[in-house]
């Protein structure tokens, strides 16, 4: 049992998250432009299409869509790493899922920290999909060293936050004026950095080499580099970002437009050139592009043979495209990729018969009024319409979304080959704890679900 004094951990992290998007609007006004376009079409979805809006409501979502939001950071070393799972697990985060991004050209390996129980992702959705560099993959090896060097030199946390944190670990907890103070603490980490920690040369080899090793290593700490929005339809959002200033890239990533939606759709404006100071250059500007924009729409978690069928069809419409979705083949992609997945059952009701994707179930009204049901099956159930279900909301990310992410944003010319093999291992030894596994989480909260439905209609769970 927490001291009844100390701050919920979901309540620190709603506060974090309201802190961390009222820096990133101050400091990338573009970001304020698309909070109010997401805003504004989440509201126009939410007039037009009543189905939508009871779906939202009954679920829940519709209270955490405003708040809604995840961030991107970027680090160097495996103690960066293991400090920030710490600093994380102070807000109630923990490492879910493991991502591995060198297969599409990018020199990382990535996990997300976010809240794990329904009722705690419901105060606070708030995640941070974090990165950490793989800096074995640096070929020239006076280039490695002088990297690992310039990252062990630094330090990411300002000594209160250290501080806060082993007090949060030693007590349990933090009270009110600790849990304020933790806040803005921790905010200083993801604080933009304007001088450079190294010279413009020394810059320019980091760049060469990669770009995003460039961006991990040359500043004083990993700079929030996107917060993302969850908008109810992406594709008016697409459509609508130039009108307002704000260029797309090509393709959303992803699964294309469904009834149903699964998983996650996200699209991103390109990093926007940024002045910094590099370490010989006094007040002569050097610039630095890193900070970007996204949006994303969430649809259904999908079970393992839902993501399956998934990858096989992502893979199959990439395969006849044979080249990375851009500009010029932007048409081609989404016809194929609708082509593609008319495979996929698009009725929550074929989803479910199929297994594909995970529900919420809820009594309802009829159910809670009827009598004799203590042997009904969830089948029985769902038939009479004593219980109705919503698919669960996909909380995760896609490594190939996320690849094509980091790829629009660092320039086609990035699309570098790395003949090595993803290695879950080596993170988890960076992070000090295994990652948890996403699907079970979606699991037990379909499970627990289905236990409250049998509680309430008298039924029991063991039959
Ligand atoms: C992260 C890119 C991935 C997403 O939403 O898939 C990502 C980064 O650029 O650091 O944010
Ligand atoms: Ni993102």
């Amino acid at each position: 049992m927490s001291h009844p004094s100390f701050v919920c951990p979901d309540l620190i992290r709603q506060r974090f998250s309201k802190a961390m998007s009222d820096m990133y609007r101050e400091e990338v006004p573009l970001y304020g432009a698309l909070m109010e376009l997401v805003e504004k079409t989440n509201r126009h979805v939410l007039d037009s299409d009543s189905q939508i809006a009871r779906q939202l409501d009954s679920t829940g979502e519709i209270q955490r869509l405003d708040l809604e939001r995840h961030g991107a950071i970027r680090v160097g070393t495996a103690q960066e790493l293991a400090t920030l799972a710490r600093l994380f697990a102070v807000m109630g985060m923990q490492p879910v899922g493991y991502y591995d991004l060198t297969p599409a050209g990018v020199p990382v390996h990535s996990t997300a920290f976010r809240a794990v129980h329904e009722g705690a992702l419901q105060v606070s959705p708030f995640r941070v999909f974090t990165s950490l560099l793989r800096l074995e993959l640096i070929e020239d090896s006076r280039l490695r060293a002088f990297a690992q060097s310039v990252l062990d030199k630094r330090s990411i946390f300002t000594p209160s936050a250290l501080k806060l944190i082993e007090r949060a670990e030693a007590q349990g907890g933090l009270g009110e004026q600790d849990a304020q103070d933790f806040v803005e603490q921790a905010l200083e980490t993801f604080r933009w950095h304007h001088n450079a920690t190294v010279t413009a040369g020394q810059y320019q080899q980091l760049s060469a080499q990669h770009r995003l090793i460039a961006d991990v290593v040359a500043f004083k700490g990993p700079h929030i580099n996107h917060l993302t929005p969850r908008t109810l339809d992406i594709d008016i959002v697409q459509a609508q970002m130039p009108e307002h200033g704000i260029t797309p890239k090509a393709v959303i990533e992803g699964p294309p437009r469904r009834q149903c939606p699964i998983l996650l759709r996200q699209t991103s404006f390109k990093a926007l050139d940024e002045p910094v100071a590099f370490a010989d250059q006094g007040d002569t500007p050097g610039s630095h592009s890193a900070r970007f924009g996204e949006i994303e729409q969430r649809g259904a978690a999908l079970t393992a043979k839902g993501r399956a069928l998934y990858d096989r069809l992502l893979n199959a419409a990439r395969d006849e495209l044979q080249d990375f979705p851009n500009e010029a083949n932007a048409a081609r992609y989404n016809a194929l990729m609708t082509q593609h997945f008319s495979e996929f059952p698009d009725t929550l009701e074929g989803m479910r018969q199929q297994e594909l994707a995970y529900f919420r179930y809820f009594v309802t009204e009829k159910g809670l009024s009827a009598n004799g049901l203590c042997d009904a099956s969830l089948e029985d159930l769902l038939r009479d319409g004593h219980v109705r279900m919503e698919p669960l909301v996909y909380e995760d990310f896609l490594p190939v979304s996320a690849a094509g992410i980091f790829q629009s944003n660092l320039g086609d010319a990035a699309q570098t080959h790395y003949g090595v093999h993803s290695n879950r291992q080596a993170f988890e030894t960076a992070l000090g704890r295994p990652t948890v596994d996403e699907l079970g989480l979606y699991a037990e909260t379909e499970q627990r679900s289905i236990g409250d439905c049998y509680l309430a209609l008298g039924i029991a769970i063991n039959k």
